[in-house]
This record gives C-alpha cells, sequence and structure tokens, in this order.
C-alpha cells in the first residue's frame, strides 16, 4: 500500500475536476453548434413561413386593393387596418391616417415595379414587391406627422415619390371614423 502524500492528492482532484468542466463546456458548445446547424437547414429547406401572393396586374379590379378599399379601415375588434398601394410613383392614399396607442397592420403592395415603403422615426421598413403583400404590424404612442418617403429606386419620378402618416390622438380618430368605412387624411 501506497501512501499518497496530501499534496499530490489535492492535485489528482484538481486535475478531476478540469477535465469534468472541460468536457462539460465541449458538450454546451457542440450542442449549440448542433443546434445552430439544424436551425439553418430548416431555413434553407423550407419556404418561408408567411408568404403571400397577389395578381399585380389585377390589383385594380377586384380584391382587396381595389381603390375603393384603400385606406384607413376600423375592424369588428378595434384594431386598425391600412391598405395602401405604391405605383409609380405615388402612394394611394397619399396621406395615411391612424390612431394612437392603438394595435395597426399596414398592408400594402405594388402593381408595376419595386416601391419602398418607409416611415420616418419608426423602425417600419420595408419593400413593396409586384406579386407580393407586405404586411406590418404598428403601433403608435404619440400623435404627430411622419414621412413616407418610396426608398427603393423606382424609376425616373423616384425622389417625388413620398406620402405621409398622420397619427391622430385615438379619441379624435374614433370620433372621425363614426359611420366611415375607409379613412384618409383627406376625412
Ligand atoms: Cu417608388
Amino acid at each position: 500500500m501506497t501512501v499518497v502524500p496530501p499534496a499530490d492528492e489535492s492535485a489528482q482532484v484538481a486535475a478531476r475536476v478540469e477535465r469534468r468542466w472541460a468536457t462539460m463546456s465541449i458538450v454546451i458548445v457542440l450542442l449549440l453548434a448542433t443546434a445552430a446547424a439544424l436551425i439553418g437547414l430548416q431555413h434553407a429547406t423550407m419556404p418561408q413561413g408567411r408568404v403571400e401572393t397577389i395578381d399585380a396586374a389585377r390589383l385594380h379590379l377586384s380584391g382587396e386593393f381595389v381603390e375603393s378599399n384603400l385606406g384607413t379601415a376600423v375592424e369588428p375588434d378595434g384594431s386598425v387596418t391600412v391598405r395602401a398601394i405604391g405605383q409609380q410613383y405615388s402612394f394611394v392614399p397619399d396621406c395615411l391616417l391612424v390612431p394612437t396607442d392603438t394595435p395597426i397592420t399596414f398592408r400594402a403592395t405594388s402593381p408595376d415595379v419595386v416601391h419602398g415603403f418607409l416611415i420616418v422615426g419608426t423602425n417600419i421598413n420595408t419593400m413593396l414587391v409586384p406579386g407580393y403583400v407586405a404586411s406590418i404590424r404598428a403601433r403608435f404612442s404619440n400623435p404627430g406627422e411622419h414621412l413616407m418617403p418610396c426608398q427603393e429606386f423606382c424609376g425616373v419620378g423616384h425622389e417625388g415619390m413620398w406620402a405621409r402618416v398622420k397619427v391622430i390622438d385615438k379619441a379624435e380618430f374614433t370620433r372621425l371614423s363614426a359611420g366611415k368605412r375607409r379613412m384618409s387624411c383627406a376625412d
């Protein structure tokens, strides 16, 4: 029987503990790498969760984006849907009216080329691609006016293509919207 000197014994304990922790770190790194690889594979092989398509050539004839259906609509649950079209070289409507403190869904598309949908002072920024519907949820806490320029070069009239978003107090919006099917700043 050999008697292990105390110093040697503690060195062995330290080595064992170090090995255990090193193994655990490697396992964690491998786990994360596997998760990242699987998620990457899933994204590469599956279609995006939400892609809405629409016939760009027939927008004006029927369906959600006919002119009479554009603008701000109050939904039965009190939320607000704003439908708009970006076209060479304007937005319809050219001023979007929305209330404060209300869940808002912007739905927009383009009948001709790619345009941009950007509301200055917010993080709302997307492309309007012909054939696809862009849908963005938003909520405004303060009344005010935001510029909404087209931020994708869309042709010779691009720099003149912009609209406005007018955010008004919820109470005033409720008063204005009574009995109206669709609204814009002109109402
Ligand atoms: Cu444009």
